[in-house]
């Protein structure tokens, strides 16, 4: 009798344990880690703003509707943009580790969904305004890595699983492997990033070797009364690090001014126009106070500053490229400037050939244009709200006409013209503010750009509306200080402002929103006197 051991059974493949799914997870974390350190290298080497990271937010901005967008900049303020990166990495860490899952359940089911996340990335990225293909680049390449770490991490994890006699070693092998991965990819990420930051290197040299020349035609004399001296009050200028900043680019735009044109042509150009920085600087220069404005500005808002800035005329230009403006017979009454990041931003003709300072502005407050203000170039037109009118980092103005296109934020339902209103805000005291009873002073600011400001008044409760000081005017184009000294007596109290412009005409009480044109009514501040 012959006895044949029983064949030995075929290893079944054990279910995961609740450690490997843990592992699992990890291992999408780290892979993903992984995939984002390879695409930020690469993306340094490409272009900074092709990072999945930047291009999927900046889609994010374009594709948002309007009123999520406005109540992202009402919550966030400035930090709308890290919130929304933030967002982006936290969305991405939770789908890389269920990719871990999904690697553990089913190999190749991981690493087939992190490829497709690259391929959103790289879509997001090539369909950008200013993107060229190489821009699919670092999503492709980033995500390629991602799903082989995972599928080799994953690896990892199974082996540790079926060495059932001995997982110890194993599990430390896994972790040491995750561990190791996780550092490079950190490192990786720290790296890309400062790699791209070292790509801006030209365009840091260009704006450190910019004189600005001294202006041909130099800013009137500021009156010394116009910056009074309560504290409190937003300063006459404002400096350039406390100038609000509102734009939709989420890596500012670093243009080497060596390299920077700008290109003039359109409907009814007669003389198309390319200029250099250096063409620019050899024009007659001048130089302006103007505050500048924005639309999300809410009643009482922070959205505005007054700067000196240097540049040329716009109107000048325009007219040696053989642009007459429509009241002359010219066919175009939209000029649509473009900035390098694919902004559009649409002004009307006539108003910046009426003859008030619309500038090509290099210089701010007697330095050139940061680069969150739009360096080299930026546009400014007195009078209007800075999304119909400031267009930085611009390198091209077409003319064209209102009927036949649709500036950006046109699209997403703001008003195509939009002339600056009538506004007032208190600056001190500060709203909820607590008081002693006795003489407090109330002051703050004033605008009506082009229009100037003839009068503000105050209203404190349900009482008279009584009429302010004003400080010196420096001109119809910029904002303007004025106080009241109030007797405040105990109690809580309401106070209100109003501002009546130089062609007679007061700021309506009716409270309007933001869009589409600009908010309406009056700032009021309530306070507490003891
Ligand atoms: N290229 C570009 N220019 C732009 C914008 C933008 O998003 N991109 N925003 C505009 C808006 S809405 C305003 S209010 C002003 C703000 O200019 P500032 O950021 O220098 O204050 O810039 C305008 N120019
Ligand atoms: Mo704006």
């Amino acid at each position: 009798m012959s006895t044949t051991p029983p064949l030995p059974a075929p290893p079944q493949p054990s279910p995961p344990t609740p450690t490997d799914r843990l592992h699992a997870r990890l291992a999408g974390a780290v892979a993903g880690l992984g995939g984002l350190g390879v695409a930020e290298l690469v993306a340094a080497a490409v272009r900074p703003e092709a990072s999945p990271v930047t291009a999927v937010g900046a889609a994010a901005i374009d594709l948002t509707p309007a009123p999520v967008k406005e109540w992202a900049i009402r919550t966030f303020g400035e930090a709308d943009k890290a919130v929304l990166q933030v967002g982006i990495v936290v969305v991405l860490a939770a789908v890389a580790l269920l990719l871990g899952r999904w690697e553990l359940a089913r190999r190749g089911a991981g690493a087939a969904g992190a490829v497709v996340l690259g391929v959103v990335g790289a879509t997001a990225a090539v369909s950008r305004p200013d993107a060229s293909a190489a821009d699919a680049l670092p999503s492709l390449v980033g995500a390629s890595a991602g799903a082989a770490l995972l599928y080799w991490l994953v690896g990892r994890v199974l082996a540790a699983s079926a060495a059932s006699g001995a997982p110890a070693p194993a599990r430390r092998r896994f972790l040491l492997a995750a561990g190791g991965t996780a550092a490079a990819a950190a490192g990786a990420v720290v790296l890309g990033r400062a790699l791209g930051a070292g790509r801006s290197q030209d365009a840091e040299a260009s704006r450190a070797a910019l004189r600005l020349p001294r202006p041909d035609d130099p800013a009137p004399p500021r009156p010394r009364g116009a910056q009074l001296a309560f504290p409190g009050v937003a300063p006459f200028i404002t400096p350039n690090k406390d100038f609000y900043r509102v734009d939709t680019a989420l890596v500012v735009p670093r243009i080497d001014a060596d390299r920077w044109r700008l290109r003039i042509h359109g409907l009814g150009v007669a003389d198309e126009l390319t200029l250099t920085l250096r063409d620019l600087l050899a024009r007659p220069v001048v130089e302006r106070d103007l505050t500048l404005n924005c639309v999300s500005n809410e009643v009482g808002g922070p959205y505005i500053g007054t700067a000196r800035w240097t540049g040329v005329r716009l109107a000048d230009l325009l007219r040696e490229a053989g642009v007459r403006p429509p009241s002359r017979g010219g066919p175009a009454d939209q000029l649509v400037a473009r900035s390098v990041d694919g902004m559009t931003i649409g002004t009307p003709v006539a108003d910046v050939m009426d003859g008030r300072d619309a500038l090509l502005a290099f210089g701010m407050n007697g330095e050139p244009l940061p680069f969150r203000h739009g360096f080299p170039v930026r546009m400014l037109v007195p009078g209007l709200y800075g999304y119909v009118s400031a267009c930085k980092w611009i390198e091209e103005l077409e003319l064209t006409t209102f009927d036949a296109y649709d500036a950006y934020w046109v699209r997403d339902g703001w008003a195509a013209r939009a002339p600056v209103k009538t506004q007032s805000r208190i600056d001190t005291p500060r709203g909820s503010a607590r008081l002693r009873a006795g003489t407090v002073v109330v002051a703050g600011v004033a605008w009506a750009q082009r229009r100037g400001i003839e009068r503000v008044e105050v209203r404190v409760d349900d009482g008279p509306w009584q009429r302010a000081e004003l400080a010196a005017s420096d001109g119809p184009d910029t904002w303007r200080q004025w106080y009241l000294r109030w007797s405040a007596t105990p109690g809580g109290h309401t106070l209100a402002v109003r501002a009546t412009d130089g062609g007679g005409a007061t700021q309506t009480a009716r409270r309007t929103d933001i869009r589409p044109d600009g908010a309406t009514g009056h700032h009021e501040v309530r306070v507490t006197v003891e």
